[in-house]
């Protein structure tokens, strides 16, 4: 009960670190609507079963830290990105155009085939927001390349 709620608030807690460095880092979209008290509970509730190893419905201090442990990855993992993106943005407007993403370290070292922009320019918009970067390093890091 008590343990439940605070585990409950925790996980919030978490799922709130994740939305601010996301939402730091790319602009609010006008389309979308605000995001539902129902769907912060299903994040609860899919952040609790990934979290809860053993499936008994309960965390233990070891499922616990773990999660603490892969929350703090993934936000650093999300800083050094957004701190590339940031880096790669020369002329600042929180989106990388296809000359800015030509000069992204995966890109620039990219062996064979290039990555193409409009690849992943998924809106075609001609600007990589940074989800869309996001969706690329994903994909660059799901086929590594050749080690040398
Ligand atoms: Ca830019
Ligand atoms: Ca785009």
């Amino acid at each position: 009960m008590n343990r439940t709620f605070q585990t409950t608030l925790t996980a919030a807690l978490f799922l709130g670190l994740s939305g601010a460095v996301l939402a730091q880092s790319t602009p609010p979209k006008k389309a979308e609507a605000a995001p539902q008290a129902n769907n912060i509970e299903q994040g609860i509730d899919a952040m609790f079963k990934s979290l809860d190893k053993d499936k008994n419905n309960q965390l233990s201090y070891e499922e616990f830290k773990q999660g603490v442990v892969a929350e703090r990855r993934q936000a650093m993992v999300l800083q050094r990105l957004n701190g590339i993106f940031r880096s790669v943005d020369a002329n600042k407007n929180g989106a990388l155009e296809s000359t800015e993403f030509n000069m992204l370290p995966a890109v620039k070292q990219a062996t064979g085939v290039k990555p193409r922009f409009s690849d992943y320019d998924a809106n075609k918009d001609q600007k990589l927001s940074f989800r869309e970067y996001l969706d690329f390093v994903g994909k660059m890091s799901a086929t590594p390349a050749p080690k040398k």
